[in-house]
């Protein structure tokens, strides 16, 4: 495929509830959405860079430049046979892997409608059906957040995963097993402590959870090594796994036994697969992440989930979770069961709703191919 351009555009849209992490509270998303427009058609994908540079180095400002001062003009003049030819266009650009998933995610979603296939299938893709969990933020109360988790459970969600951090969470996590022994659970540090809290994150091993996710700092493998051999509890690693070599290097060292697979930390489809193929390799499951996305992201995060080792419930839950209305037709929707079924049509198997984007946006630049 030849592209001919691509529309960069900001929507804003508020979160039903607000979210809450060890690194900050958020009420409403700023959301960047990339359209590249080739043989056309469009093909939409979402940047999953935040509001600010917290959960990582990258924000919506930053994802925005660097698509259009040098990703988006390393596209263009190429003739493009998938999806999986677009990194190596941009292989001198470091770093700035939310920007980049989002071109490259965008291409394959091109790539499924001009070739009138599932984007699952094109990914490797070999489920029906996808496992669902969710992740609670860190809430005003501990009885608010029960009431929370109860709601979620009544839903069906096979895994309640909560957000900790010193302060909230052995004094959290007690009263949950107290009062549901046997559910998947799970917990999610965001990095909130160091080395020296070694004994205290012990204490978490009185909670049989399925995993604790990334408790320390986001840039050090080797620290979780460290703390993995005297934990009972698997670590999963979130921030610190950018890419294939990092999945390899956690993986050799004993870092972790679980890893979280989100397309737009590791830079696209293409190296989300690598990372899964990793750690299929090292027969260790993977799930897939979540980074509060709209619709468009969210339908890349199901298509990803099909794939063979992504063995355990996802962050990946029905758009009413996040949204009053969502900007995909139609929403996510979750079963009693705690799945979602996988469309057999073409593309994503959702429809982008173009005319309630065009209302949200608040920005939109269009970078159009000078041949
Ligand atoms: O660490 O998984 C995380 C949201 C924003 C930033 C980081 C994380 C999260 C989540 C949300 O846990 C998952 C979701 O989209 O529901
Ligand atoms: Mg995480």
């Amino acid at each position: 495929m030849k592209i001919a351009a691509v529309t960069l555009r900001e929507i804003r849209m508020p979160l039903v509830h607000f979210f809450e992490t060890s690194f900050g509270r958020t009420t409403a998303r700023r959301i960047l959405l990339v359209t590249v427009h080739a043989d056309g058609l469009n093909g939409w994908a979402e940047c999953v860079a935040a509001e600010n540079p917290f959960y990582n180095e990258e924000y919506i400002d930053t994802a925005w430049m660097v698509l259009k001062q040098f990703l988006v003009p390393s596209v263009f003049g190429r003739n493009i046979g998938s999806g999986r030819e677009v990194p190596a266009l941009y292989r001198n650009v470091r770093g700035n892997r939310m920007a980049k998933a989002a071109l490259e995610n965008a291409i394959w979603d091109a790539e499924a409608r001009e070739k009138n296939v599932p984007l699952w299938k094109l990914l490797g893709g070999t489920r029906h059906e996808i496992a669902c969990g969710v992740s609670i933020g860190i809430q005003d109360s501990v009885e608010q957040l029960l009431e929370k988790i109860s709601t979620e459970l009544a839903a069906g969600y096979q895994r309640i995963k909560v957000k900790v951090k010193p302060g909230w969470d052995v004094n959290v996590l007690e009263p949950i097993r107290e009062r549901w022994p046997d559910i998947l659970l799970s917990c999610d540090a965001n990095s909130a402590y160091t080395l020296p809290d070694a004994a205290h994150l012990r204490q978490f091993d009185a909670f049989r959870l399925l995993m604790i996710e990334q408790p320390l700092w986001n840039d050090d493998i080797l620290a979780h090594a460290c703390i993995q051999k005297t934990l009972k509890t698997s670590i999963c690693l979130d921030e610190s796994i950018r890419h294939a070599r990092d999945a390899q290097a956690a993986l050799d060292t004993g870092a972790c036994r679980i890893i979280n697979v989100k397309v737009g930390r590791v830079g696209g489809f293409s190296e989300a697969i690598a990372v899964h193929d990793v750690c299929r390799s090292h027969d260790v499951p993977v799930w897939c992440g979540g980074m509060l996305e709209s619709g468009v992201g969210r339908a890349h995060n199901i298509a990803l989930s099909t794939l063979p080792n992504f063995r355990l419930p996802g962050d990946v839950s029905a758009s009413k979770r996040y949204w009053k209305e969502d900007i995909i037709e139609p929403a996510v929707e979750v079963s009693p069961q705690g799945t979602i079924a996988i469309s057999d049509k073409p593309g994503t198997g959702y429809t982008v709703r173009e005319d309630l984007i065009e209302r949200l946006t608040v920005r939109k630049e269009t970078i159009t191919s000078t041949p």
